[in-house]
């Protein structure tokens, strides 16, 4: 794996298809978009594809049938925002900016976090796709008790288990980073549940002088250690992205005793040096990587 790209720019993201949202962000880099307009940029184009279920448009509803947005984002000089248990917005990292950018506030979440994107201009359509429609349908019938949804837990893997988040993190040719991450959580979840994703420090985060991390996965078990606050922080501290994320997961490992949930990470150092890393092989996770030595979707190690 590519562990020290002598030259920039850097991009990471979670999953296959934070391969095509990634070239969105390294086109907006080449532009001379700032890191945070680029990786905005990115996974807006990920929540528009309706074939990412996890994601946006076409993002697997909670177990009422809604689907609802979680995002944050963040940059290098600590500015960041964030959108929970969004509704009808298609673009929560984008309105997860707007908050950052137009409020003094951090997070605003559920009916008034929608209300707040409208007075911004944002426009309010249907999240649920067909395809989600009909697998919500499927899933409602092998799930009629709607006051005991029985949510998936740890259990499953990628494609369809229910639990992709898209994280980005960019580093300019100028040494500058950002990061942004948006889902719509794990399908079928609690109404009202809320994830990692748009909660700085768990989702994501960026430190301009350390590094940036972002999680997908169990977003509780992300919460339960501050997980993407906790890889930069030994970014910091010496350690390289690879034993940043390392140490997370033997944390998280530790904490519940077993290794029988999802959670993986990317991270990327202030030096350039980026790494990706996964709790157990079942997740099957991989991650995409763009430097100028070649664009790419990278088999994520798992930790030892
Ligand atoms: C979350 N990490 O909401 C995000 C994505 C996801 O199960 O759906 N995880 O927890």
């Amino acid at each position: 794996m590519p562990q020290n790209p002598a030259r920039l720019p850097v991009v990471i993201a979670t999953w296959p298809f934070g391969l095509p949202a990634s070239e969105v962000a390294w086109k907006a880099l080449e532009n001379g978009a700032t890191p945070l307009d680029a990786v905005v940029a990115g996974v807006s184009h990920c929540e528009d594809d309706s074939s990412v279920d996890s994601v946006g448009y076409g993002g697997l509803p909670d177990a009422s049938g809604e689907v609802t947005l979680d995002a944050c984002v963040m940059d290098a000089d600590g500015r960041c925002g964030g959108v929970a248990c969004l509704r009808r917005i298609r673009h929560a990292a984008q309105v997860a900016r707007a908050v950052m950018d137009r409020t003094p506030h951090v997070l605003l979440a559920g009916e008034a976090a929608t209300a707040f994107a409208v007075s911004q201009g944002f426009q309010e359509s249907n999240l649920l796709s067909p395809e989600a429609a009909a697998k919500y349908q499927a899933w409602r019938k092998e799930n009629p008790n709607l006051a005991r949804p029985r949510v998936p837990g740890g259990a499953g893997a990628s494609g369809g288990g229910g639990h992709d988040t898209i994280g980005m993190l960019a580093l300019d040719r100028n040494g500058r980073l950002a990061g942004a991450c948006t889902t719509s959580g794990r399908s079928y979840k609690l109404p009202g549940r809320v994830g990692d994703s748009p909660i700085i420090g768990a989702g994501l985060y960026v430190d301009g002088e350390a590094g940036a991390a972002a999680a997908t996965g169990v977003g509780e078990e992300v919460i339960k250690v501050a997980g993407s606050f906790a890889v930069v922080e030994h970014m910091r501290s010496g350690a390289s992205p690879q034993e940043a994320i390392d140490r997370v997961l033997a944390r998280i490992v530790k904490r519940r005793g077993n290794r029988d949930t999802d959670v993986s990470f990317v991270a990327l150092r202030k030096d350039g040096a980026a790494a990706g890393g996964s709790l157990r092989a079942q997740t099957n996770f991989k991650f995409a990587l763009l430097t100028p030595a070649g664009h790419g979707v990278v088999d994520s190690p798992v930790l030892k």
